[in-house]
């Protein structure tokens, strides 16, 4: 980060930077959050995994709407970015029916105004992927709204371009990730509008933290999922009888490694580039 760069934002486990000319740095720290508590140990290189992935989806989905991305420093866990007006909306695509989606489900039979087929599983796979706008919260969990609210806070309109757009990307990213063997179950966007009012995709997109990633070889509905990089994290946890809530425990080595491992194989598999070549050089993701 540059000297007296000025912080603008904290998310539970990035930092946002402010630079000159109307561009942000938005740095991803190798902190790990479980059950939305931040642990107080760290994961070796996973900001770098983090924002080599979305680094090389914002290069591959170009085509489909422009993106924030300027450039990726060579630390390779700093983004600089174009400055946008956010929208007030999270997009979230879910291609399974897991999460929140899975338990608005089972109390309504519908997700965000999708009314769903009866009888469906945890972590079945829907028909067409759905798109899932929520509210942004400043504490505490998204809340998932309908489409009609959504409007109400974007336009009807925009809302439209925004679901054709999400819809699209999660149909490209998901298509290209289960060819490797990993499901995207879900994923979270967020898009801003540049000076001449174009959408713009934000954030970081199809990361494990924005998704939810399942291993292919293990998929069986029916029953919750794997998670592909935190399921170390999750059992060890699930082992020490913690009431999930702040302070997280400390994770022991092996736990560690063994995150530290899911995360590179995520990086490795989705992009075909070794992780050392990306620490060597973080621009041939984007090639
Ligand atoms: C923006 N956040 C989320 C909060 C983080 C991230 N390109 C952009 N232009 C304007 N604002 C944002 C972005 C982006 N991305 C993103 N908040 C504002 C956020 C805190 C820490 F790392």
């Amino acid at each position: 980060m540059p000297e007296a760069a000025v912080h603008v934002g904290s998310g539970k486990v990035r930092e946002l930077y402010e630079l000159e000319d109307d561009r942000l740095l938005l740095v991803a720290s190798d902190r790990i959050s479980t059950f939305d508590v931040v642990l107080p140990t760290e994961i070796p290189d996973k900001g770098r995994v983090l924002t080599g992935l979305s680094g090389f989806w914002f290069a591959r989905t170009r085509a489909l709407v422009p993106n924030h991305l300027l450039a990726l420093r060579p630390d390779g866990r700093s983004t600089e970015c174009r400055r946008l007006q956010m929208l007030p909306i999270e997009c979230v695509v879910r291609g399974y029916l897991t999460g929140s989606g899975w338990k608005d489900y089972c109390a309504t039979g519908a997700v965000c105004g999708h009314v769903l087929a009866e009888g469906l599983r945890d972590s079945d796979q829907l028909p067409e992927p759905i798109f899932t706008p929520a509210t942004k919260a400043e504490e505490g969990h998204d809340e998932n709204i309908d489409r009609e609210r959504a409007a109400e806070l974007v336009g009807q309109e925009r809302l439209d371009e925004v679901e054709q757009t999400a819809i699209a990307l999660y149909r490209f990213a998901s298509q290209h990730a289960a060819e490797r063997g990993i499901l995207i179950a879900d994923t979270k966007f967020e898009f801003g509008l540049d000076g001449e009012g174009r959408l713009v995709l934000g954030d970081e997109a199809f990361t494990p933290d924005s998704s939810r990633f399942w291993p292919a070889d293990e998929y069986e509905s029916g029953r919750p999922q794997p998670s592909f990089d935190k399921q170390f994290v999750r059992d060890y946890c699930e082992t020490l009888g913690w009431d999930k809530t702040d302070p997280g425990p400390e994770l022991p080595a092996e736990v560690v490694a063994g995150t530290r491992e899911r995360y590179v194989e995520a990086f490795e598999r989705l992009t075909g580039i070794s992780f050392d070549e990306y620490l060597a050089d973080p621009q041939v993701v984007l090639r």
